[in-house]
This record gives C-alpha cells, sequence and structure tokens, in this order.
C-alpha cells in the first residue's frame, strides 16, 4: 500500500510538473481568459485519468515522456467537461474540488470561453508531440471520440434529458454512464496500448470499461452519503435534481452489490495481464471510496 502511494503521487507530480510547463509556455499572456483556464485545471482533482495512463503505459513499458503530452490533453478534457457540467443550465453547481466553480468565480461567459480553451488545448497539446507517429494519431482520434459526440457528450444529453423521467430504467442508465464517464476512463488505459502498438488491447478496453461503471457508481453513492470536506463540491446534487442514478435504479443496496460486480470483473480480468499489480491496487483506491 505504501508502494501503491508513493507511486501515485509520483505519477502525480509528473502530471503537474508537465502542466506547469506547458501553461507557462503556451498560456504566457496575462488575461482573465487564461487566468480562468488555469484555475480550472491547475491545483485540482485526484488526476486519476493520467495516472491510469501513465501506469498503464509503465506495465506496457512504455516511457512516460512518451505519453506526456496525450495525458495533459485527457486531463484538460475532464476539467472542460467539470466546468460545463457545473455551468447553470446543466447541473448548477457553485463549487468544484473545494473552491468556486469556473462560472461562479469568473462570470458564465467565461465559464463556457474557459471551457471551450481547454478542449481546443488538449489538442494543440497532443499534436505538439515529436515525433508524432501514426499510432499517436490513432491514440488521438480514439480520445475525439470517446469526449465527443459518440462519447461523452452524447452522455450528457441523455443524463440531461433524463432528469425528473421515472419511465426510464436500467437502459437507459448503462447507456448514460458508458457514456458520460466510462469512456473517459477508458481512454487513457486504452490509449496506453495504442502506443505501445496494441499490448492487451481487448483486456484492457473490457478493464477500463468495467473500471468506468465502477468508478461512477461509486461517485453515485458517495454523493447519497458524504459530506462537501469529502466530495469537494455540493452532495446530493443527483436527488434534487431527481437524476437518472445507480441508486434510482438499484437503491443503494442494489448499487453496492452492482459496484462489487464491477469489482471482481476488473479484478479478473487485471489477474491476466503481466505486471498489473499497480492497477489493481488503483482499483482498489477506486472500489473503496464508497465504504
Ligand atoms: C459538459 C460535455 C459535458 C460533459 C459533462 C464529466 C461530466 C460530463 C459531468 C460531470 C459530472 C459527473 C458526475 C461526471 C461523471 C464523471 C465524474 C464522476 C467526474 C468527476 O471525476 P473525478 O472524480 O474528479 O475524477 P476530479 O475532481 O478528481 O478530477
Amino acid at each position: 500500500m505504501e508502494n501503491f502511494n508513493n507511486k501515485y503521487a509520483f505519477y502525480k507530480k509528473f502530471f503537474e510538473d508537465s502542466l506547469d510547463e506547458f501553461l507557462t509556455s503556451y498560456l504566457d499572456e496575462k488575461s482573465t481568459l487564461n487566468e480562468a483556464v488555469k484555475y480550472s485545471i491547475i491545483d485540482g482533482g485526484k488526476r486519476v485519468r493520467p495516472v491510469l495512463l501513465y501506469s498503464t503505459a509503465s506495465m506496457l513499458n512504455l516511457s512516460l515522456e512518451e505519453v506526456k503530452n496525450i495525458s495533459l490533453s485527457i486531463e484538460m478534457i475532464h476539467s472542460y467537461s467539470l466546468i460545463h457540467d457545473d455551468l447553470p443550465c446543466m447541473d448548477n453547481d457553485d463549487y468544484r474540488r473545494g473552491k468556486y466553480s469556473t462560472h461562479k468565480k469568473y462570470g458564465e461567459s467565461m465559464g463556457v470561453l474557459a471551457g471551450d480553451s481547454l478542449l481546443n488545448l488538449a489538442f494543440e497539446c497532443a499534436l505538439l508531440k515529436e515525433p508524432f507517429t501514426k499510432e499517436d494519431k490513432l491514440a488521438l482520434s480514439f480520445l475525439s471520440e470517446c469526449a465527443g459526440v459518440k462519447g461523452m457528450i452524447k452522455g450528457q444529453a441523455i443524463d440531461l434529458a433524463c432528469e425528473k423521467d421515472n419511465k426510464v430504467g436500467e437502459k437507459v442508465l448503462k447507456e448514460i454512464y458508458l457514456n458520460k464517464t466510462a469512456k473517459l476512463i477508458k481512454a487513457p488505459i486504452v490509449i496506453a496500448s495504442i502506443i505501445s502498438g496494441g499490448k492487451y488491447l481487448e483486456e484492457l478496453s473490457e478493464f477500463g470499461e468495467n473500471l468506468g461503471y465502477l468508478f461512477q457508481i461509486v461517485d453515485d453513492i458517495m454523493d447519497e452519503n458524504s459530506t462537501f470536506e469529502q466530495m469537494g463540491k455540493t452532495p446530493n446534487k443527483d436527488k434534487a435534481l431527481d437524476k437518472l442514478t445507480a441508486i434510482k435504479v438499484y437503491g443503494l443496496k442494489g448499487a453496492k452489490e452492482k459496484a462489487k460486480n464491477y469489482y471482481e470483473n476488473c479484478i479478473r480480468i487485471l489477474k491476466g495481464i503481466n505486471n498489473s499489480e499497480f492497477l489493481i491496487e488503483f482499483t482498489n483506491y477506486l472500489y473503496k471510496r464508497n465504504s
């Protein structure tokens, strides 16, 4: 466990240093927009997606340098989605990561623009990698698909449409969770495989998807059970907005059972992959957040 914590801290520091280096050189102009972009991404969050990318890449014998640019891109896309998700026209939350959400601090239009900027920066940053190989192209195209109209944005659209709708059930819930959450959790794992030339592609895709569902169900359970301090944002939002969640569909006990199933799937898949000890510990860490 100590080894896991140290490795997690090492990967997180590699990410923070790389982000700092990129933003310092690329966003050097002083402006409110650049300030809002930096406010939204610096110093925030668990950095789950970059840590997943680095650890999968290391497992597949890639260096962190080989995946550095695209690790920043994934977290930029994630951060933009959180900014937009917090807007009054979406989930309307004044807090994120224990501080004011971007629109609350800089105003609504600046919130929209900071999110738009991060989405574009994600692609600018990925394309700065040299040499940019055919595997890098495939990886970026996969990321774009996971985040876009066939992935996260689609999931968010269905999610918003299903608020206060009591006729929809498990099938739609799974569609939302796959697209809104699981695809951006699966992306860094699969991207490491793509850049390695396709090592364990099938197994890692399946693991990523199961981990994504697990991640979202644990988030639902935490929304129900946790405090502002634990979440860094307003708890009990799902119920207030009458969202379609795992708790609404399965009940709290049923949601915990589903989380256990996804957890067990993840561990079973990882046991078939060499050197997957860190990913096993990572899965334990995400799973245990709900207890
Ligand atoms: C607005 C296009 C658009 C999409 C929004 C990501 C998302 C889709 C909505 C955010 C709300 C939500 C419940 C998303 C599910 C994924 C999730 C639990 C995100 C939070 O990710 P963490 O826990 O956050 O990794 P940190 O702050 O640690 O980075």
